[in-house]
């Protein structure tokens, strides 16, 4: 089965509370990340210099960026089926970072647990599994253009 109306508008729907503490929710996304993979750390050019997961504007913006271009996906999967990159370079700049197959489970794991968190009591298995294959479309179609 296709992505649906209705897994479209899960995601919209929790894309609007991910974003009403985008501060808190920025910060608990890296800091699951690093738990998982503490070598990451060293990618961001805005985390390498400091001691932890601290908030500055820069890890906002590009915490919601990852989670608003997931969205952007989920909208596509319903009206076409499919994800294309809006911005070809994606591929290029992971590569250039080093970004290898693992990383992509790990910043998948975070994303649904930061969904799951900034949710509450809207959660259910329904609207991670909306974000997952959100995701996944996204990811194969970002790991499509770095080959
Ligand atoms: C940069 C999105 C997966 C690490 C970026 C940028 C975007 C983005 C939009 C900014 C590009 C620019 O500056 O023009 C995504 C999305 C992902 C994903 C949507 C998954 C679906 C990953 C993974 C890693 C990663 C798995 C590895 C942990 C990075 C790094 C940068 C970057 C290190 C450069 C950040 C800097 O400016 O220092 N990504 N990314 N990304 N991404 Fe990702
Ligand atoms: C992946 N790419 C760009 C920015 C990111 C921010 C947080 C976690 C993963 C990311």
């Amino acid at each position: 089965m296709g992505f649906t109306d209705k897994q479209e508008a899960l995601v919209n729907s929790s894309w609007e509370s991910f974003k009403q503490n985008l501060p808190g929710n920025s910060i608990f996304f890296y800091t699951i990340i690093l738990e998982k993979a503490p070598a990451a750390k060293g990618l961001f050019s805005f985390l390498k210099d400091t001691a932890g997961v601290e908030d500055s504007p820069k890890l906002q913006a590009h915490a919601e960026q990852v989670f608003g271009l997931v969205r952007d996906s989920a909208a596509q999967l319903r009206a076409k089926g499919e994800v294309v990159l809006g911005n070809a370079t994606l591929g290029a700049i992971h590569v250039q970072k080093g970004v290898t197959d693992p990383h992509f489970v790990v910043v998948k794991e975070a994303l649904l647990q930061t969904i799951k968190k900034a949710s509450g009591s809207n959660w259910s298995v329904e609207l991670s599994t909306a974000w997952e294959v959100a995701y996944d479309g996204l990811a194969s179609a970002i790991k499509k253009a770095m080959n």
